[in-house]
């Protein structure tokens, strides 16, 4: 066997990977009707999906059918029918930028008849990740209804599809629209979406399904702005309607409702989902400014001290400096020495009597990333006239360092 067919022969026994991203579905099958469709991330399908086709089989089949935003339904796979649980792998999603949603629903096939189709699930692929229900706490409604309902605004994250919100309706007229619900996320984060289930429970009426909606985000759970999404959701099916917007930052999410389906003057919500992840701060590449550069002269010599830029959280702390010079004044800026970071002296001799000579001081760091160096902005400029004389030693003490300002203290002669 030559070596490329042993290659090839490998290539084809390793599973080539998928393009996207990939989505688990399940559901249960009674032989008759197809029921409690669901997401089941982190598990795979068992069984081999055949693409669908419209050849018959010769067993029982699930056809699966799929719907990404508002493209047309088509037919994904094909795969053999059985009684109980089953699952399959989505591995053809498009892989995009944006997050989307996507649709599906399952029918069983034997020859030409076919069952009812599943109800809908809608998954949304990209973005940030869903936050459990339980991590979301419901804080304020502008109504809700106790007597005679269980309304309470926790049921909207309880996880149950069975108990909802549900805004005032008795005794008196129910308070007319908008209503609103307010989420609390526990922190500031970054939220790009929404989802609102309406009522499971009420299959006839489905009272207080909201039609028209807007979404506020914020920092502050009385002060909203203007809404970062609004829109109509179309109903039937009453399955869960997902929003992906633009993300926006903030720890308080608010879905209003303008509308309910019928026209009728109350909204409810089964649960409320939010997409969302922290807040991410970009490393810090700014270094601070040294600050309260001194400069004294004695005979030929200048020593020079400053301070440490201030601790800022958004600052990179200095790893060492940079000390430039000018004569005159107005001339040119030239280096004579760098420190270390808690180097906060420098001597220098270099200098001439009767001359005037300017200094200033500059930070640096290296960037997280590159590790290109970065530097600050130059310190304030200090000024002296070297008046010239024999100098005598300088004499310099480590005083005292608090893990950020060294304190020397210099005994000029
Ligand atoms: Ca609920």
């Amino acid at each position: 066997m030559s070596l490329r067919i042993l290659v090839l022969l490998l290539g084809l026994l390793v599973p080539l990977p998928s393009h996207g991203a990939s989505r688990t579905i399940g559901w249960d099958w009674d032989g008759t009707n197809i029921s409690g469709l669901r997401d089941q991330p982190g598990l795979r399908q068992s069984g081999r999906a055949r693409k669908a086709s419209p050849r018959r089989a010769t067993g029982p089949t699930f056809l699966i059918q799929r719907q990404i935003d508002t493209a047309p339904w088509t037919d994904v796979a094909t795969v053999p029918a059985q009684a109980g649980s089953s699952a399959w792998t989505d591995t053809t999603l498009p892989d995009q930028a944006q997050p989307y949603t996507v649709r599906y629903r399952v029918l069983a096939r034997q020859d030409t008849a076919a069952s009812p189709p599943s109800p809908e699930l809608a998954v949304s692929v990209g973005g940030a990740p869903r936050l459990p229900q339980s991590s979301v706490k419901a804080i304020a409604v502008d109504s809700f209804q106790t007597e005679f309902d269980d309304g309470r605004k926790e049921n909207a994250l309880d996880g149950n599809p069975m108990t909802y919100w549900h805004s005032q309706w008795s005794p008196g007229a129910p308070k007319p629209h908008p209503h609103w619900i307010v989420l609390d996320l526990g922190q500031r984060m970054t939220v790009d979406g929404l989802a609102y289930l309406p009522r499971q429970d009420d299959v006839n009426d489905r009272n207080g399904t909201i039609t028209r909606y807007e979404v506020y985000i914020s920092d502050d759970p009385n002060t909203w702005g203007a809404a970062v999404t609004s829109g109509t959701w179309a109903w039937p099916p009453f399955g869960e309607q997902i929003v992906r917007f633009q993300a926006v930052p903030g720890r308080y999410v608010k879905l209003q409702s303008l509308a309910e389906w019928k026209g009728k003057a109350w909204a409810a919500a089964a649960e409320v989902g939010v997409y969302a992840e922290p807040v991410t701060t970009p490393p810090a590449t700014h270094v601070g400014t040294p600050r309260a550069v001194t400069a004294v002269q004695t005979g030929t010599v200048v020593l020079l001290t400053w301070q440490a830029p201030p601790v800022v959280t958004t600052d990179l702390a200095p790893s060492g400096y940079m000390l430039e010079r000018r004569a005159g004044g107005t001339g040119a800026w030239g280096e004579i020495g760098r420190t270390e970071a808690l180097g906060l002296t420098w001597t220098d001799k270099a200098v001439q009597a009767a001359q005037t000579y300017s200094y200033h001081v500059l930070a640096w760091a290296p960037h997280p990333q590159t590790g290109a160096t970065l530097w600050s902005d130059p310190s304030a400029e200090v000024t002296v006239i070297v008046t010239g004389g024999t100098p005598g030693p300088v004499a310099c003490v480590t005083e005292s360092f608090d893990g950020h300002t060294l304190l020397v203290r210099c005994t000029l002669p």
